[in-house]
């Protein structure tokens, strides 16, 4: 058997105002559009997976919270509504999925074999996230690959960001190595935005896109190091300086989704391709694509 491969990890924000925006069928609000910047990176990320072969998607998520270890989806199928608890209004969506429950399980044991805490989701009425249904849709929205669903384990609330991010480098190499170990083609997804503060009242039309602004200069000036670094190669003093970043702009890098990324991708030294940056009620986000074949 051939060895598996990572085709792609790409940081992939899930703001469900972008779902909400594209007016797609499974969605049952209905907007005018809005937040096109971001709209167009995702284009221009799935165009520059046009080429590309891949068998699985594998994203890690910071809206499925586990406080005891991290999980991963292992039920073939699931189908139902999804609803935002905070953006009822803009998320009610119906999503109809499969995973990929073998890799699902080897990355599972293979996590388990570094040491750290693990369990299989095996309740058939689960209800998935909307972080996960938001990237995967923006990114295929014809779910016709199987997913792998990882949780984000919340070390960080309980230990400390520096606890939070060890394992979080253990368990991107439990997933590259049984990712090579599966033979299979896989694009892996962070799942998160950058600085996330964000605004306290919603605008009485959430797309009128006047309204639209980073939150504060400090959260930008955060952001934009952080995607310099990200741009330039150097992934891990972008690793090294997350603890601060997420303290400073109370950013979602605190679910680990982005140090999962770059460990599994082992710290890329090679630029990522800028897709887009773009902010959603006052929050930043940013789209960016890892290849390892331009190493
Ligand atoms: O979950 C989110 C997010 N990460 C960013 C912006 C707005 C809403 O939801
Ligand atoms: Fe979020």
């Amino acid at each position: 058997m051939a060895k598996g491969e990572i085709v792609m990890g790409a940081l992939a924000p899930h703001p469900p105002h972008l779902v909400y925006a594209e007016n797609p069928p499974q969605n049952e609000p209905v907007s005018e559009g809005g937040w096109e910047e971001l709209r167009w990176g995702y284009e221009r990320l799935r165009r520059s997976l046009v080429g590309k072969e891949f068998d699985v998607i594998i994203v890690h998520t910071p809206h499925w919270q586990t406080y005891v270890g991290t999980h991963f989806l292992g039920v073939p199928h699931f189908k139902s509504l999804s609803v935002d608890p905070i953006f009822p209004n803009l998320f009610r969506y119906s999503y109809d999925l499969t995973v990929d429950v073998e890799l699902s399980r080897a990355i599972h044991d293979n996590a388990a074999k570094a040491g750290l805490h693990v369990q299989m989701m095996e309740n058939p009425d689960f209800r998935i996230d909307y972080g996960t249904i938001t990237s995967c849709h923006l990114v295929r929205p014809e779910w016709d690959i199987p997913i792998v669903c990882i949780s984000s384990n919340r070390s960080r609330n309980y230990f400390s960001v520096e606890v939070m991010q060890a394992n979080m480098v253990k368990l991107g190499k439990a997933t590259r190595e049984a990712i090579e170990a599966s033979g299979k083609r896989a694009l892996l997804l962070s799942s998160n935005s950058l600085s996330h503060r964000h605004f306290t009242e919603e605008p009485e039309v959430p797309e009128d896109m006047s309204q639209e602004h980073i939150t504060n200069h400090n959260q930008y000036l955060w952001d934009m190091k952080m995607i310099e670094l990200m741009l330039t190669g150097k992934t891990r003093e972008m690793v090294d300086i997350m603890p601060d970043f997420t303290e400073q702009t109370v950013a979602e890098t605190d679910a680990g989704s982005l140090t999962w990324l770059m460990a599994a991708l082992d710290f890329p030294e090679y630029p990522g391709e800028m897709h887009a940056y773009g902010t959603v009620i006052g929050t930043g986000n940013a789209i960016i694509g890892w290849d390892p074949a331009s190493a």
